[in-house]
C-alpha cells in the first residue's frame, strides 16, 4: 500500500520553539487565514529550489509580523511598511541572495504605499508576496485602503463609503503603470485550484529572483475569517463572490526573457574612505592612551536602563563619547519609552576594537539599571560572566544573578549629596572609570566641555565631581 507522509516543508523550522508547551507544532495564525497557506506554498518552493539557506524574508507589521518564528531563512523584521526598504538594503549587500518581502495590504499599500512604489521603481531584486485581505487584520479589522466599497469594518461601521473613504487601491494595478517592474501577478487561495495556481506563481517569482530578474511582485487574496467575523467555508465564497469582481485575477505584467537583469555595483564598507571623504582623520580622534584594561572589558556590549530624566541617554552618549577618544569604535542606540520624561528609557552601548555587528545589546556583557522595574527587565539577558551595576538607592531588591559581578552603587545618593541629582550621568562614568579602567577620571574631565556643550564653568566643575565621587565610591568600596 502505497503511504503517503505528510511533513512540513524544510523551508520551515522544525520546532516553533516560541510557542509554550503543546502549541510548538502550531502556528499563531487563526483557523482559515491565508497566511498559513501562503507560508507553506513558500517555504515549500525553498525547500524544492534548495534555496532555503539562501533567502533572506522580511516580516512586516501585521499579522504575518512572526515570519520569523517560521521560516528557517534568514530574517529581518521592519517596522511597518518599510519591508521593501529593509529587502532593498538587504538584497544589495547580499547580491546573490533571495530577498522576499512579506506585506499585508495595511502595511504595503497603506503607511508602505510610497516605500513599495519607490521599490518598484528601482527594480530592486527582491520578491513581494502581498497578502491582500481587504482589512487591517492584527488590529482588529480596521478599513485598508483595500477595503471594498460598502465593506463593514469597525473603522466603517456603515461600510467603505467612496465619497468620504476613497475606493479600494488595486496594486497590482498601479505598480503595471511602472516601467521597473518584471514580474506581476495576482492570485488567490479561495480554492484548491486557485491555491494551485498560487502555487506557480510563487515558484515563478522565486525561480525569477534566482535567475536575478529584478523586481516580482505576487498579489494574493486571502481570507480573514477572524477579521471579516465569518466562518472559514463563508470567508472563501466571499472571497470569490467578492472580491474577485473587484481585483481580477492574471498577470499584469511578465517580462519573461525580456526581463532586465541589473548588476548593481556591491557597496564596500570601507570606514577610513569615508572619513576621508568627510574631511575626519582615523587619527585624530585617537587622542587618549589606553590604560591596561583587563580581557573581560575589552569588547563591552552595555544595556543602560532607567526611567526617563535619569540620565540614561546622557550615561550612554558620554560612554560612547569618551571610550573614542581612546581609540575604540563605539555605538549607541536609544530606546525610548512611550514618555520621554517618567517613562522608561534604555540604551544600547557597544565598546570594542572589532567591527560592531549589532547596535542593540540583546543580551549585554554589562548591565547599569538605574531603576528597579530596568533590574527585573534586564537581568536575566546579561551574559553569563558579565557584569552588573545597579543604583542602590532607588533598587531596594537583590539581584538573583549569582553567576555574575554586582557593584550596588547608591548614585541617585552621591548625586544628590552632591547637591544635583542630574549628575547621576556623571557618576555611572566614574564608577564605570574604577571598574573597567578603560578611562582615566582626568581624560573624562577633560572632555567635559566637548561632552556638555556650551554648558556654564560652574555645571562643568559639578560634573567633574560628580565623576570623581562615582569613581572613589568604586575604589573605596570593592576591590
Ligand atoms: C507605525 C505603526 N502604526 C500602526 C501600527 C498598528 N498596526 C499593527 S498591524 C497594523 C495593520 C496590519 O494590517 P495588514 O498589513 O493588512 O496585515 P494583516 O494583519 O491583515 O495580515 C497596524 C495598523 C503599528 N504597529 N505601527
Amino acid at each position: 500500500m502505497k503511504k503517503t507522509m505528510l511533513q512540513k516543508p524544510k523551508g520551515f523550522i522544525d520546532e516553533y520553539k516560541h510557542k509554550a508547551g503543546a502549541e510548538k507544532d502550531r502556528t499563531h495564525y487563526c483557523p482559515g487565514c491565508g497566511h498559513g497557506i501562503l507560508h507553506k506554498l513558500i517555504a515549500e518552493a525553498l525547500e524544492d529550489f534548495g534555496l532555503v539557506d539562501e533567502t533572506i524574508l522580511i516580516s512586516p507589521v501585521g499579522c504575518s509580523v512572526f515570519a520569523y518564528y517560521y521560516f528557517d531563512t534568514g530574517n529581518f523584521q521592519a517596522a511597518h511598511g518599510r519591508a521593501p526598504a529593509v529587502a532593498t538594503a538587504a538584497s544589495r549587500a547580499n547580491p546573490d541572495k533571495i530577498v522576499i518581502s512579506y506585506q499585508g495590504d495595511g502595511d504595503l499599500a497603506a503607511i508602505g504605499g510610497n516605500n513599495i512604489l519607490q521599490a518598484a521603481n528601482r527594480g530592486e531584486n527582491i520578491v513581494v508576496f502581498f497578502i491582500n485581505n481587504a482589512i487591517y487584520g492584527m488590529t482588529g479589522g480596521q478599513m485598508a485602503p483595500t477595503t471594498l466599497e460598502g465593506q463593514v469594518t469597525t473603522t466603517t461601521p456603515y461600510g467603505r463609503n467612496t465619497d468620504t473613504d476613497g475606493f479600494p487601491i488595486k496594486m497590482s494595478e498601479v505598480l503595471s503603470q511602472l516601467t521597473a517592474p518584471t514580474y506581476i501577478e495576482r492570485v488567490s487561495l479561495h480554492d484548491a485550484p486557485h491555491i494551485r495556481k498560487t502555487r506557480n506563481a510563487v515558484r515563478k517569482a522565486i525561480k525569477n529572483a534566482k535567475e536575478r530578474k529584478g523586481f516580482q511582485f505576487v498579489e494574493v487574496l486571502s481570507t480573514c475569517p477572524s477579521g471579516w467575523k465569518m466562518d472559514p467555508v463563508k470567508s472563501m465564497k466571499w472571497v470569490k463572490e467578492k472580491m474577485l469582481p473587484l481585483y481580477p485575477l492574471g498577470v499584469y505584467r511578465d517580462l519573461g526573457d525580456d526581463a532586465k537583469i541589473t548588476t548593481r555595483p556591491v557597496p564596500v564598507m570601507d570606514p577610513v574612505a569615508v572619513w576621508e571623504k568627510l574631511g575626519i582623520s582615523a587619527e585624530a580622534d585617537v587622542d587618549f592612551p589606553r590604560g591596561d584594561v583587563a580581557e573581560e572589558y575589552r569588547k563591552l556590549s552595555i544595556r543602560v536602563a532607567g526611567f526617563g530624566g535619569q540620565g540614561i541617554m546622557v550615561t550612554g552618549q558620554a560612554l560612547a563619547s569618551v571610550a573614542l577618544e581612546y581609540g575604540y569604535n563605539v555605538s549607541w542606540l536609544p530606546s525610548y519609552g512611550p514618555e520621554m520624561r517618567g517613562g522608561t528609557a534604555n540604551c544600547s552601548v557597544n565598546i570594542q576594537d572589532g567591527q560592531i555587528g549589532a547596535a542593540e545589546a540583546v543580551k549585554p556583557s554589562m548591565l547599569l539599571a538605574m531603576n528597579r522595574p530596568s533590574l527585573e527587565k534586564f537581568e536575566e539577558a546579561v551574559e553569563p560572566g558579565g557584569t552588573l551595576i545597579y543604583n542602590s538607592t532607588l533598587i531596594d531588591i537583590e539581584p538573583t544573578r549569582a553567576d555574575i559581578k554586582v557593584f550596588a552603587i547608591p548614585i541617585t545618593g552621591i548625586a544628590d549629596e552632591l547637591g544635583n541629582t542630574r549628575v547621576q550621568s556623571m557618576v555611572n562614568i566614574g564608577a564605570y572609570a574604577a571598574i573597567t579602567d578603560m578611562f582615566r577620571v582626568e581624560d573624562v574631565i577633560a572632555l567635559l566641555p566637548k561632552l556638555f556643550k556650551g554648558k556654564k564653568q560652574a555645571i562643568l566643575d559639578l560634573n567633574a565631581k560628580a565623576v570623581k565621587a562615582g569613581f572613589a565610591y568604586v575604589k573605596d568600596n570593592f576591590k
